[in-house]
């Protein structure tokens, strides 16, 4: 936005306060950057018991003191995971991914058809839908693009921000496809979104009848619009492609539909010229979110190490940590709640020396499945491999207390 500071410099010049000159400012349109840069805010009263505070409000929001934001590039952006604490991603920073933006949706015209293989095709409105007994799961999402494309370089919410956690409501879709009465020789779903990218993914009968949710609650009130308002289809564990936002069309199906985002996009091209298919599963992943690169420790002394695990197999049983850039291994911490498919937050008793030292976390979940060293995974996988990257990360901590990435 053009002129920020001198519209400023003007309405402070008019002799409004500052405050209303921020008002103002954010009216005429400045650059939200510009309104929201700490200096030009109002000081905080030296002593709050002596000042009537603010009044109740209708819908809440954060501390003005509170930055951290996610990170937009287009057609997706990314969570501040260093600025998370505890297992859940607030709504407003759960990560974004949108092949064709987001779309408007009224709930009251909104439709859910079940169709296809079935002796009583559905077609429900979200009353309906909200009729059926609904579940409550705590799961993470991870686009199985996360981290790939970079190899992990940058900052943890540059590097693997594609990633959020939160509390999921709604329907088990088995319940619906029970009642629609799934016939015999049927093997797949394929689920379509009502955005302009008509999201098509197919989905394994037996997993649509396992733990698939129809989920429009997000943290406790409605699924927000960037997730899939007013009903997305939640695939718990499987690459975030497949949980087809703003879903209104499940046809039961007796072979996967072969659809874009499953042969063009979202398989695995191996050395060998072959690609792989429908490799849903997320496989085990943690991240030391404190610290990491970008953040500065204030000199030798006390610190907890803190991250978060997951696995899209089950449930986290092991983390360990290294400080001496993977020579040792020392188990961390794990935080009740201990959820599957969900994360897991690890803590560890940390004294820094003030040397210079590599920190790395390597996760194990209740399969024995674990995290590979990046020369590994590189190795398998090739360089035409664009998906489903979880290597052990490494943060290098400089002498001056600087975090950064050991990769770049
Ligand atoms: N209808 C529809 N569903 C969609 C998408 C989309 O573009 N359209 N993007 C998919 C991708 S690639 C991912 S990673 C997840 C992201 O979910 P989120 O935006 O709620 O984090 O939604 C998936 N479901
Ligand atoms: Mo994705």
């Amino acid at each position: 936005m053009k002129s920020g500071p001198s519209n400023r410099r003007r309405f402070l010049k008019s002799g409004v306060g500052l405050g209303a000159a921020l008002v103002a400012g954010a009216e005429a349109g400045l650059a939200a950057d510009d309104a929201k840069t700490p200096a030009v805010q109002p000081p905080a009263p030296d002593d709050p018991t002596k000042v009537q505070g603010r009044r109740a409000s209708a819908y809440g929001e954060r501390s003005r003191f509170e930055g951290a934001v996610r990170i937009p590039q287009g057609q997706s952006s990314l969570t501040p995971l260093q600025a998370m604490t505890g297992i859940i991603t607030p709504s407003s920073l759960h990560f974004e991914r949108h092949h064709a933006g987001v779309p408007d949706i009224d709930p009251r015209r909104h439709r859910l058809m079940i169709h296809g293989m079935v002796d009583r095709p559905l077609v429900l409105t979200m009353d309906d839908l909200k009729r059926y007994p609904s579940v409550t799961r705590i799961y993470f999402m991870e686009c199985s693009g996360n981290g790939f494309r970079k190899r992990g370089e940058g900052t943890v919410q540059e590097a693997h921000g594609l990633t959020s956690c939160a509390e999921w409501t709604g329907v088990n879709l088995g319940l619906v496809l029970r009642e629609a009465g799934v016939q015999a020789g049927a093997s797949w779903i394929v689920a379509e979104g009502s955005d302009a990218a008509k999201m098509t993914r197919s989905v394994p009968l037996a997993k649509a009848m396992n733990d698939v949710l129809l989920a429009y609650g997000q943290n406790g009130e409605a699924i927000r619009p960037e997730q899939g308002y007013p009903v997305r289809m939640f695939v718990p564990g499987w690459e975030g492609n497949i949980s087809v936002k703003w879903v209104r069309r499940i046809k039961v199906v007796d072979a996967p539909y072969q659809t874009r985002e499953e042969t063009s996009k979202y398989t695995d091209l191996m050395p060998t010229g072959k690609a792989r298919q429908f490799t849903f599963e997320m496989d085990p992943k943690s991240l030391i979110t404190f610290p990491s690169a970008g953040q500065k420790l204030q000199g030798p002394g006390f610190y907890e190490i803190s991250g978060l695990a997951w696995s899209g197999r089950g449930a986290i049983r092991r983390v360990e940590v290294s400080t001496d850039g993977g020579r040792t291994w020392k188990d961390a911490a794990l935080q009740s709640p201990v959820l599957p498919i969900a994360y897991t937050r690890f803590r560890y008793a940390w004294k820094w020396d003030g040397s210079e030292v590599v920190l790395q976390s390597r996760c194990t979940d209740e399969h024995g499945d674990t995290q590979p060293p990046l020369e590994a995974l590189v190795k398998a996988r090739g360089e035409n491999w664009n998906y489903h990257f979880n290597a052990i990360q490494s943060w290098k901590v400089n002498k001056d207390g600087n975090v950064e990435n050991a990769l770049a």
